[in-house]
């Protein structure tokens, strides 16, 4: 496609487990649905094990491989890392990229720690000196849905923030007997439902309103303490031996939060509601009206405008697949509906026509930065009972 549309962005990815997988069909789809300034050339795909990196790569359409996620930085071919590894490794690969010249784009929550969220920051903001674009994949923005909720907000429509409710409930590990992946693991994940999952309703949160959450009251709880050793484990699941390890971080986290505009909000992540499998809801109330979207039903925003006429008035049902919405003309005709894959779709078109016009796309690593403070405010409340400012 280079050759046919102009010049190329070469990438590298490093992981290619499910957000390798969901990151690969989007660098595959996006030149083919949208006009980009740049074709994304699937480079190299890196992972540690020679065999099944190449199975990935041939399986996902990546060209060649890597071994080390150091020699994928180091070459001339790749302008842009996509680091879709455990958060443990986010921060030393993508500064390193960074330090490199390269674009990059970074699976949430941006790091394992606030100090770790920091550096990035900072080699962020010393890269972009030099017109280096760094991005951090809080993709759940560029549902369409979302993307009106923001205008709706930023239009005036809502009016005064009064409620943020946001839930992230979902049920893979609800069984006790579920394996122990990476994601129970607090040195490789750095906490569990809370940055995992509440970091997105955090982010989205804060990106439909505008506003910032500045303290907040936590609750964290493991419920299954002891879980089998993962021997084999994709996506969200797979099977375990008799050999048990310990849970080391949260299976459910809940607080409470002030917004920057007034407002309160409640907020909840767990991985034990049984029966809802990715139920991102989130409803607001404002002054002068009122937003809730579940990701379960997620071309659909629902919208209550307190102007109309209370005999008539209820809440509206908009069906966001409508060529005027964000994203959508470049898809299907009205009423066709998107999916999860389409917002990773849309997160590389953003990003992409952001190097190009040598803007900053959000969610920028300071927008990473900003949940990370709230991730780390919750467990220091939870810790301590008290009221904590992020
Ligand atoms: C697992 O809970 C997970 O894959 C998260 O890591 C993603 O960020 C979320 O969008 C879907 O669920």
């Amino acid at each position: 496609m280079a050759e046919k549309n102009g010049a190329s962005l070469g990438v590298g990815m490093v992981g290619y487990s499910f957000m390798g997988a969901a990151h690969s069909q989007a660098w595959r789809t996006a030149p083919r649905f949208f006009d980009l300034p740049l074709v994304p050339e699937m480079r190299v795909l890196g992972g540690r094990k020679p065999e099944a990196v190449a199975a990935a790569a041939d399986r996902l359409g990546w060209q060649s491989t890597e071994t080390s996620w150091q020699a994928l930085v180091a070459r001339d071919d790749v302008d842009l890392v996509d680091v879709c590894t455990p958060g443990d490794t986010h921060a030393e690969i993508a500064i390193a990229a960074l330090e490199a010249g390269k674009h990059v784009l970074c699976e949430k929550p941006l790091a394992n720690s606030v100090a770790e969220a920091e550096k990035m920051v900072a080699a962020a903001e010393a890269a972009a000196q030099r017109g280096v674009v760094a991005m951090v994949g809080f993709t759940y923005r560029r549902v369409p849905a979302i993307q009106l909720a923001r205008q709706l907000v930023a239009d005036g429509r809502i009016g005064t923030i009064r409620h943020v409710r946001a839930q992230y409930l979902q049920d893979w590990i609800a069984d006790e007997d579920a394996p122990l992946s990476w994601r129970l693991d607090k040195s490789k994940a750095g906490s569990g439902a809370l940055g995992d999952i509440g970091a997105h309703v955090i982010d989205l949160a804060q990106f439909i309103t505008g506003e910032r959450i500045t303290g907040v009251s936590g609750l964290l709880e493991t419920f299954v303490k002891e879980r089998p050793v993962a021997t084999d484990f994709a996506g969200l699941s797979g099977s375990g031996g008799t050999e048990r390890g310990p849970v080391t971080v949260d299976d459910a986290a809940l607080f409470l939060a002030r917004l920057s505009g007034g407002g309160i909000g409640s907020f909840e992540a767990t991985r034990f509601a049984h029966g809802r499998k990715n139920a991102i809801r989130i409803e607001i109330n404002g002054s002068k009206g009122s937003l809730a979207f579940d990701f379960e039903d997620m071309n659909l925003l629902h919208f209550f405008d307190a102007s109309e006429d209370p005999a008539t008035a209820g809440f509206r049902r908009i069906v966001v697949t409508e060529p005027q919405h964000a994203y959508v003309g470049h898809w299907w005709p009205a009423g066709h509906g998107l999916g999860y894959e389409h917002a990773f779709t849309h997160q590389v078109v953003d990003l992409v026509e952001g190097i190009a016009a040598g803007t900053h796309p959000a969610p920028t690593f300071a927008d990473g930065l900003a949940v990370q403070r709230v991730l780390d405010a919750v467990e220091r409340s939870a810790a301590t009972g008290g009221w904590v400012e992020p």
